[in-house]
């Protein structure tokens, strides 16, 4: 199989992850696309109309977007404890959790585009809308994060542990200065945890 991919990309990492956390990372050919919202790449664009990474091109051709497909079907491909309960409520609970973690990374997206944007272009009230949602959807994870412990304790780890433990990383990796940890005691406990899964470290994002 063939991943478009980036070190720098959440949604990419989160891919990795899930690969890794299934046992078939090996299976990945891993090929450096860059990708920009202003600048749609051409040759990823006749895979992924979108030009969006990850893009996932099966051997037989067939091609997969986006993140929450992808790791759908790399959940499909092995035999051991699924990223995607079958049943409901725990599948209800791991679909929320990372369409929460999903939205994160596309507000830390956007935020990113925009404060990139030279000074005098930026819009103070985009900045400070994506620091309020951000905010918020930590606010609303230290409130889980009691269930998000005892998923933990009980050794369970599915989609949505991982994204959210994605979309907090990518805060460590992009937002520093947000200083997340603040106020977010049992979150930041339970990330810590995530973040010393040998599947995240094999996958730490970077520059390059
Ligand atoms: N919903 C998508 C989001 C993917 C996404 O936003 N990817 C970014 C890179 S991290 C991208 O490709 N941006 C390029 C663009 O927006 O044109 C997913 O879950 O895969």
């Amino acid at each position: 199989m063939k991943l478009h991919w980036s070190p720098r990309s959440p949604f990419v990492r989160k891919v990795m992850i899930a690969a890794h956390e299934v046992g078939i990372a090996d299976r990945i050919d891993c090929v450096r696309t860059l990708v920009a919202a202003a600048t749609p790449n051409e040759e990823l664009l006749r895979d992924n109309p979108l030009s969006k990474l990850p893009t996932l091109v099966l051997d037989d051709g067939t091609v997969i977007y986006d993140s929450p497909v992808i790791c759908e079907y790399l959940d499909t491909l092995h035999d051991g404890p699924k990223l995607f309960p079958a049943a409901f409520p725990e599948r209800l609970t791991a679909l929320r959790r990372q369409a929460l973690g999903d939205g994160m990374m596309d507000v830390l997206l956007l935020w990113l585009v925009e404060r990139n944007r030279p000074e005098a272009s930026q819009s103070q009230p985009m900045l400070s809308a994506y620091r309020v949602k951000i905010r918020a959807c930590l606010d609303a994870l230290e409130a889980d994060a009691g269930a998000l412990a005892a998923d933990a304790a009980a050794g369970r780890f599915d989609i949505g542990h991982l994204t959210i433990g994605c979309a907090l990383s990518y805060l460590d990796f992009r937002f520093p200065a947000e200083s997340w940890r603040d106020g977010h005691p049992r979150l930041t406990a339970w990330h810590a945890g995530v973040a010393a899964r040998p599947s995240a470290l094999a996958n730490e994002a970077h520059e390059g």
